[in-house]
């Protein structure tokens, strides 16, 4: 049976950033593997995975750098692979998906209730491209009585910080607009620098919208304490094992002002949506399970993940030299 036209859909709004932001891709996902599996029509046990499998590869293949995707689709995976028969395959999707959402939802809450006790009255604050985690943060610290000043950066080419700058404006929190190149300027003003994830490494790195690790060397600099908002399903299991995260590359049209799109095949241009901050650079990571240091990341990650990495250390098999003694 092939992909539903409902899930492409929501696979097309996830890679034209219609939907965007780790949290929300993830939970559209989830959603997304939910309809998938109400959709499907007949057939044996094994054909409905590998129907199931291949919506998740079209969800997977939207947006390679956020990890929230790619925990949220295997979250659901993980369920539908232990099914005796289709129908609780069905219901074990549908289930799983329900609970990612919940889950996913509720880690918002717990994490901007963490992080507002990080936030002191009088604090002025930076924040970085649109996360919904650093904006739940600050808003709860704004609803709590603190009265806090915001700088919301640009984020050149797509301007997601224009979104940030109506998001606290609606909820009442003084916010300026600044230019990216403008960072290291104000952050002598600058007390905290909160900031989303896409994806946080084992070794406690952050990917995030590109510019976030120029504004964490700036913060660094400057002794400010620099903050990262992520619930643990940000974390990604293949790092353990050493894998890097994929940095999603987009289009030179997101880059050319509108006046040079007529000669853009004259410029050569790079366009990547994410870079790596170093865990040195990084107070902490506030997650739902705790404000906790970078280093910790691998903990984490044993703790979720742990029997599926030593599955995967297992079939790693030596070339030994018999002769050695
Ligand atoms: C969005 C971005 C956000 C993270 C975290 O990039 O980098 O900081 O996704 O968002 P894009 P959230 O606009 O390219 O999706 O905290 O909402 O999960």
């Amino acid at each position: 049976m092939e992909v539903p036209s409902e899930v492409n859909r929501i696979a097309w709004l996830i890679k034209t950033m219609r939907v965007r932001g780790a949290a929300r891709i993830a939970r559209a996902a989830a959603y997304a593997m939910k309809v998938a599996a109400l959709s499907y029509k007949g057939g044996s046990l094994g054909d409905y995975i590998s129907y199931m499998k291949s919506n998740a590869s079209v969800l997977t293949s939207t947006r390679p750098s956020a990890v929230s995707l790619h925990n949220a689709v295997r979250y659901v995976m993980n369920r539908v692979l232990r099914a005796q028969s289709v129908e609780e395959g069905v219901k074990s999707a549908v289930q799983a998906a329900d609970n990612f959402i919940s889950m996913s939802l509720s880690s918002v809450k717990i994490i901007s209730e963490y992080g507002s006790r990080l936030i002191e009255d009088g604090d002025t604050i930076l924040t970085h491209c649109n996360s919904s985690l650093a904006l739940s943060i600050i808003k709860a610290a704004h609803k709590g009585g603190k009265k806090l000043k915001v700088y919301a950066t640009e984020t050149r080419p797509r301007f997601q910080g224009l979104i940030t700058y109506n998001d606290l404006i609606n909820a009442g929190v003084p916010t300026i607009l600044i230019p990216d190149s403008a960072v290291r300027y104000f952050m002598k003003d600058v007390d905290k620098v909160i900031v989303g994830a896409d994806t946080v490494a084992a070794n406690g790195a952050v990917v995030n919208k590109v510019g976030t690790s120029l504004i964490a060397l700036a913060a660094h600099e400057a002794r400010v304490r620099f903050y990262v908002a992520a619930e643990t399903y940000k974390f990604s299991p293949a790092t353990v094992l050493g894998e890097l995260v994929e940095i999603e590359e987009r289009g030179p049209e997101e880059v050319l002002l509108s006046n040079y799109i007529s000669i853009a095949k004259s410029f050569k241009v790079r366009n990547p949506a994410f870079d790596v901050t170093p865990p040195e650079y990084i107070d902490a990571i506030i997650t739902e399970r705790g404000i906790l240091p970078p280093k910790a990341a691998s903990m984490i990650l044993l703790e979720d993940y742990g029997v599926e990495i030593s599955e995967e250390l297992n079939k790693i098999t030596l070339d030994v030299d018999e002769s050695l003694p």
